[in-house]
């Protein structure tokens, strides 16, 4: 494939660097553990790896919350380590991406703590939202805005003023209206592009522009944070807004200073009508597209929702994206496991019960679902451990879970740390391979039984299938086009072709179907007796 436009169907393979492996026995995941398995990745037959951060950080957010955009944690290595790390990926045939955490800082950023020390209305402080409260003494916050994580996004000092955090109080937002906060991104993106990184995932796209002139707007009733509630004309006061097209116009300008020009991809929870125009050219080049995080595995639905994406994609100029999985929802094993699988909340609210769920069922589903994404044009991105059929983990004590979203909720949700388990690399011993001195989540009794030395070579293991389906999908991918085949009123199926002679036919419902006659090259569970069994995708050579 040309080499400047590697990413447009590309398979980015997502490292949550904590989780991933662990080269010095501290508990904690590392880039020398990255380094050490890349060998691994390549194997996998991925084009890419997204890092995400690995910044230093006291993990107020699992390192979403960045101190210092321009080094790495000491815990997870040096920067030395990171430049062995791509020199590596880059022999190997790989790419890297990094992760941009631009919308807020950690409250540890020297900026933050010389804001801190500032006066009220200081330059310092103007690279952040600093207001005074309402009410007669200021002690009400300046406006209705609701953190992410639950609770007002505005935290008061001891000198009475108030900074906005739409995340956790340990992650302030940043003024984007400041040309020094501009200005210091450039350097951030240059810094990491000069060290040979070839792309960036953009957290928080939608919300770096934020209405900030005075007095500030409530939200009031408008949606708060589910991207259909947003309205459609970028009038909410700080999602989606219109102006931040002007930032990532900007950045592309900084992409294109290298060549192959840097990639990226916004993660914007925006109406879908709205997210491409983070996608264009001019900016980012993709969006993820979250909708199969959401949908049902329903034919019907996932066709229509595939034309959508696909049409945008193409009038944006852009590819279009897929994400079964990522470091902040329900691995799709499991969610696919239960008796709604759009119904987050019982899992969330499940206490630390294991929900009611039908592991081997919610595997076979994740399974089909995956070889679905596989086949479309456009890029798909994989979640650490998804190759390996990880399911959520449920059983983590209450004094094990560290993600804010449990922390904040008061125990209310049970937070994002089931799928941020490290990764089970050998069937025995210390953390399952994952490192020598334990793991900073405890792995579950079994976990072993799910590891990369129990799966290789096994021909009907998860990781064998993914392995098989990546190489042939690089044999095969051709141009972008996908076209439905005739006749497929059939709404337990969704069956499409691909230029270059394959198609892919998915079984999404309870009764066998027929399967079309071809020479089958891959299926997600066994074939037999020329029919397509329940909840399987196969692909097909058709010439
Ligand atoms: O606000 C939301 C919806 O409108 C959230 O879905 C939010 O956009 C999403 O959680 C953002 O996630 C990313 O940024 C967070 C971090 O905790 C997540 O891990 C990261 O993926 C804050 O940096």
């Amino acid at each position: 494939r040309d080499t400047t436009d590697w990413w447009r169907q590309a398979v980015v393979y997502q490292v949550y660097p904590r989780s991933f492996a662990d080269s010095d026995g501290d508990g904690i995941g590392d880039l020398p553990g990255i380094t050490s398995r890349l060998a691994y990745l390549a194997g996998l037959g991925v084009d890419a790896v997204w890092l995400s951060p690995f910044y230093p950080s006291e993990l107020a957010d699992g390192g979403y919350d960045v101190a210092d955009y321009r080094d790495v944690d000491p815990r997870l290595g040096t920067l030395d380590d990171f430049d062995a790390m791509v020199a590596e990926a880059h022999r190997l045939g790989l790419k890297v991406m990094v992760d941009i955490v631009p919308n807020h800082s950690s409250h540890q950023h020297q900026w933050f703590q010389e804001a801190l020390r500032a006066e009220p209305g200081s330059a310092a402080r103007e690279r952040y939202v600093f207001r005074e409260g309402k009410g007669e003494h200021g002690e009400l916050p300046p406006t209705d805005w609701i953190s992410c994580f639950g609770g007002p996004a505005w935290t008061r000092l001891p000198d009475g003023w108030w900074y906005l955090h739409l995340f956790a109080p340990e992650q302030p937002d940043f003024n984007w209206d400041n040309p020094e906060v501009r200005a210091d991104f450039r350097q951030t993106l240059r810094f990491w592009s000069d060290r040979g990184v070839d792309g960036f995932r953009v957290d928080v796209a939608h919300g770096l522009a934020k209405d900030l002139a005075a007095p500030l707007r409530d939200i009031g009733t408008i949606g708060n944070y589910r991207p259909e509630d947003l309205p459609e004309d970028g009038s909410h006061p700080f999602w989606d807004r219109d102006e931040v097209h002007d930032i990532f116009r900007d950045w592309r300008k900084v992409f294109n200073e290298y060549d192959p020009p840097r990639i990226a991809v916004a993660e914007a929870w925006v109406r879908n009508s709205r997210r491409t125009a983070y996608a264009t050219p001019q900016e980012l080049g993709q969006a993820f597209n979250f909708d199969f995080l959401r949908a049902s595995l329903d034919a019907p639905e996932l066709r229509a929702s595939i034309d959508t994406a696909l049409a945008d994609a193409r009038a944006a100029g852009a590819t279009a994206t897929w994400v079964l999985s990522n470091h902040d929802v329900i691995r799709h094993a499991s969610r696919y496991g239960l008796p709604d699988d759009r119904d987050e909340e019982a899992w969330l609210l499940s206490d630390g019960q294991e929900p009611v769920l039908d592991r081997e069922f919610g595997l076979r589903r994740a399974l089909a679902a995956t070889l679905l994404m596989l086949a479309l044009p456009g890029s798909a991105y994989v979640y650490q451990g998804e190759e390996l059929g990880l399911p959520e983990v449920a059983e983590l004590s209450r004094d094990s879970l560290q993600d804010p979203v449990w922390t904040r909720s008061g125990g209310a949700l049970k937070g994002r740390d089931g799928c941020r388990v490290p990764l089970p690399w050998r069937r025995e011993g210390s953390s399952y391979g994952f490192g020598s001195g334990g793991s900073w989540l405890p792995q579950p009794q079994g976990w072993g039984a799910l590891s990369v030395e129990a799966q290789d070579g096994v021909a009907s293991a998860p990781l064998e299938l993914y392995r098989t389906a990546l190489a042939t999908r690089r044999r095969l991918v051709g141009d972008e086009a996908l076209e439905w085949a005739d006749g497929t009123t059939d709404p337990g199926t969704l069956h499409f072709r691909r230029s270059g002679g394959w198609e892919c036919v998915a079984n999404l419902s309870d009764e066998p179907r027929p399967l079309p006659a071809a020479e089958l090259l891959l299926s997600s569970a066994p074939v037999t007796g020329g029919q397509l069994p329940p909840w399987t995708t196969v692909w097909l050579r058709t010439t």
